[in-house]
């Protein structure tokens, strides 16, 4: 199957932030999971860098509006480096392959008529780079930033969006698995039916700073309108659109759930397949990460206290995928030493240790009594994993991992003192265990999976589950001993 997965593109304001990182984890074991079932997969993210909000942010840190945007941008790559997220395409909304492809779809939509000039009066958040109406903002604050709103009135370009809600509703409804999970497609289901859409605004004022409207440079195109736009630009040269599954959080719904698909709608362009909302990341105490809260969390200070991998196993098991979770470092401290550190690096350690103490490094699969079928886990890894599901499937998966240990604890392999052929069965049959489950780990946690796998003498590939020969060498200590040096808490 040729599948392409997506990020939200990143407004390169700032410094990326634990959202951001969480983002690229999750959408990253995606694309590491359908690669490890042998899917062709294409896997985007980006930066979004056309709006409003930058140029003001870029003047107050006295540099201009480029150069603030680039230097950010450098910082959201080297956490993707760091993170090791295995993003095929990286691409920048400033990017002259975008810039083109948003004119050629705004004449499509231009030509079908679908665009007009008129004037708008509505409530703004800049921060959101959105409208909201009434019944959203009854007090004309920001439902997401608790800010003021902007009474903003300009003349402008509008998109015909209006026409289309009808329709949209049908899609979504009559598509169960294009908004995922059902708390998202319920609340945008009910949004929708719940208040008359206007049209959408689609151009600025041009003030030096976005991409202008073709044929009228007093206006730059409204930066949503041409953030989406990313998604097909560069899926669509390497030939994976439309089959794409886009990975966002929930205040970004209403534009990749409604906006999106009218957009392309319009246009006569296929819809991408699946919109995954994930929950937000939020502060130990509970509540929204926010400076002014001091209460943020900066993923390159955990990265420097925990292995990377200790990190993303942390956010894909404990922060649910179908909700909000709070990002507490004991408990990834605690994670990374009972679960990582005990129940999976110590298995690996012990029976490679033991084998390599009293057989060869090279151990065969002849004449074994096979004790383990792992069909059926990766079976319920699939499902978990297309219901979008991910914490689940790493819980799912360390009953594996247990399940291994009680069999290594049960048959006690060091105690077979006399039979080599049952000591080189019971051996066999573990690094089989470790074999297969660090094959499944490896989308989740790739270095690890990759260190583990090296240990038995094999590479991380394509899933593998045949019963082959091991090569062992010294395993290396995955999960060390961590005492928390300094507190991560900005
Ligand atoms: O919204 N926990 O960019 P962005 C989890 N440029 N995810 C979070 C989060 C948190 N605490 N905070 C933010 C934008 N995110 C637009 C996207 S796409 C065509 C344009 C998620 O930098 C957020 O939900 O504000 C979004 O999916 C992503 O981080 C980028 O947010």
């Amino acid at each position: 199957m040729k599948f392409s997965v997506t990020t939200a593109i990143d407004y390169p304001n700032g410094a990326p932030h634990l959202g951001h990182a969480y983002e690229k984890i999750v959408t990253d074991s995606y694309a590491r999971w359908y690669r490890l079932l042998g899917n062709e997969v294409f896997f985007l993210t980006g930066a979004d860098e056309n709006g409003q909000k930058l140029v003001k942010s870029a003047e107050a840190s006295g540099l201009s509006t480029k150069e603030f945007v680039d230097k950010n941008v450098a910082v959201f790559k080297d956490l993707c480096a760091k993170l090791n997220i295995s993003y095929d395409d990286f691409i920048r909304t400033s990017e002259e392959r975008h810039i083109k492809a948003t004119h050629e779809i705004w004449k499509i939509l231009e030509d079908k008529g679908d665009i007009y000039f008129s004037s708008y009066q509505g409530h703004y958040c800049l921060n959101c780079e959105a409208y909201y109406t009434d019944l959203q903002a009854p007090d004309k604050k920001c439902p997401e930033h608790h800010t003021p709103l902007e009474l903003v009135e300009e003349e402008g370009y509008f998109l015909k969006t209006s026409q289309h809600q009808a329709w949209v509703i049908n899609h979504i409804k009559s598509n169960p698995t294009f908004v995922m999970p059902d708390l998202s497609r319920n609340e945008i289901i009910s949004r929708l039916e719940s208040e008359p859409m206007r049209d959408l605004s689609i151009t600025r004022p041009n003030k030096g700073w976005g991409i202008p409207v073709p044929g009228k440079p007093d206006f730059v195109i409204y930066t949503w309108f041409d953030a989406l736009i990313n998604y097909y630009t560069a899926s669509t040269v390497r030939g994976f659109w439309p089959n794409t599954m886009h990975v966002i959080g929930r205040d970004i719904l209403w534009f990749h759930a409604v906006i999106w698909p009218i957009m392309l709608h319009a246009a006569k362009i296929a819809l991408p397949s699946q919109v995954y909302v994930h929950g937000m990341v939020l502060a130990a105490d509970g509540k929204k990460m926010s400076k002014s809260l001091n209460n943020g969390v900066d993923p390159f200070d955990v990265i420097k206290e925990v292995p990377v991998d200790s990190f993303r196993y942390y956010l894909l098991r404990a922060i649910p995928s179908n909700s909000n979770g709070a990002f507490v470092m004991e408990d990834l401290l605690k994670r990374h030493q009972s679960e990582l550190g005990n129940d999976y690096g110590n298995l690996l350690m012990r029976v490679v240790k033991l084998s390599m103490k009293r057989i060869s490094g090279e151990i065969t699969p002849e004449n074994i009594k096979v004790a383990f079928n792992f069909e059926p886990l990766i079976a319920d890894m699939k499902e978990l994993m297309l219901k979008r599901e991910h914490h689940r499937t790493l819980e799912r998966l360390w009953q594996e991992v247990n399940m291994v240990n009680l069999y290594i604890n049960d048959q006690k392999p060091w105690s077979v003192k006399e039979d080599d052929r049952l000591f080189k069965e019971i051996i066999y049959n573990g690094l089989y265990g470790i074999d297969v489950i660090s094959q499944l780990l490896s989308a989740f946690l790739p270095e690890t999976g990759a260190k583990a796998l090296a240990s038995l003498g094999r590479k991380p590939s394509v899933l593998d589950i045949t019963h082959g020969n091991y090569t062992l060498v010294d395993p290396p200590v995955l999960f060390p001993r961590i005492e928390p040096k300094t507190d991560p808490t900005v």
